[in-house]
């Protein structure tokens, strides 16, 4: 369990009593992530599946308003973070409490970062997992942008990244929290995947068919919708329509924080593979990542998919 009062990772301090008092509804939806793995993917479709695939809606909202993230949202006091929610287009003094029916709400925390009220309220969870060495390659990627914008010394290269990556230490990111390992965010949620309020799904099954992973969503949120609806929804939510939609590229926020052109270089929606870490692991990367994860993995029976 956790026992300090903040959380902190490059950039600014997370306030955790905060988020653990946080009221939790019975109807809430949470979707929650380790960073990198899906996130910006799963803020387009579940609002489109509760609206029932009306774009115009959701594209009127920006991704962090229409679904917030949780622990940005409750810190926002933190000048750093406060800025990052403007650029967000998320507005100041935005109450989540008094947010309507159902809520989606984001998070990165670890399980036990989480609100306690989990246990006796057990909102609906959407957890999105994604293989570690893409999601490595994706959070390098993300930093290299993001540390000039927080005044941190770049990494010497992807191989200088990784072990801090694999260890989640020296405050890597502005979400990877200090001590979040890939394996002990994840592998929890794998654990529960089988609760009736849990529902898991991975990046690369998404990737493969979206379509049907849009079924799987809609169902768990008890929402009937028709062939004709999730294909319009999948169509939206493809990589390609995302890559061109300001509102996923979070284009504010990449013209004024990380100074790029959302249009070529937003981290929300770059590459979207499965596999592109081939190309940016070296030999020794791999072999030390390797030995790692088998350690990670050896009490558990997930499989990530590496490839397609
Ligand atoms: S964040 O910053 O934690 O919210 O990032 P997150 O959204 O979790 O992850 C970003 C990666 O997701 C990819 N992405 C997509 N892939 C396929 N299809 C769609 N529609 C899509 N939208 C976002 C995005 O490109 C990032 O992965 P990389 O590997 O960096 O391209």
């Amino acid at each position: 369990m956790v026992d300090s009062e903040t959380i902190k990772n490059a950039g600014f301090s997370i306030d955790i009593d905060l988020v653990k008092k946080f009221e939790v509804r019975e109807d809430d939806i949470f979707l929650i992530t380790y960073p990198k793995s899906g996130t910006t993917w799963m803020k387009e479709i579940v609002p489109l599946v509760l609206n029932g695939g009306d774009v115009a809606a959701v594209n009127a909202l920006p991704p962090d308003v229409r679904a917030p993230y949780l622990e940005f949202v409750l810190s926002a006091e933190d000048p750093i973070l406060k800025e990052l929610l403007t650029n967000f287009g998320v507005p100041g003094g935005f109450d989540i409490d008094t947010q309507q029916s159902p809520r989606v709400i984001v998070s990165h925390l670890r399980d036990d970062f989480l609100p306690t009220q989990f246990a006796e309220k057990r909102p609906k969870v959407i957890y999105v997992a994604r293989n570690p060495k893409d999601v490595a390659v994706s959070t390098f990627h993300f930093v290299q942008k993001e540390l000039p914008a927080i005044n941190k010394k770049a990494y010497d290269g992807f191989s200088d990244f990784l072990p801090d990556f694999m260890n989640a230490r020296n405050g890597i990111h502005t979400v990877v929290y200090d001590g979040s390992t890939w394996p002990s965010h994840v592998l929890t949620w794998w654990k529960r995947r089988h609760e009736p309020n849990v529902c898991f799904v991975t990046f690369e099954d998404m990737k493969k068919d979206l379509p049907g992973n849009i079924r799987i969503i809609s169902e768990f949120l008890g929402v009937k919708l028709s062939d004709d609806v999730i294909q319009r929804i999948a169509e939206h939510c493809s990589f390609d329509k995302m890559k061109q939609n300001p509102v996923s590229l979070k284009s504010d926020y990449c013209v004024n924080v990380l100074k790029v052109d959302p249009s070529l270089e937003s981290p929300f929606v770059r590459k979207g593979q499965v596999g592109g870490w081939k190309s940016v692991f070296s030999e020794a990367d791999n072999e030390t990542f390797d030995k790692m994860y088998r350690e990670w993995m050896k009490d558990s029976d997930f499989e990530p998919q590496f490839e397609l």
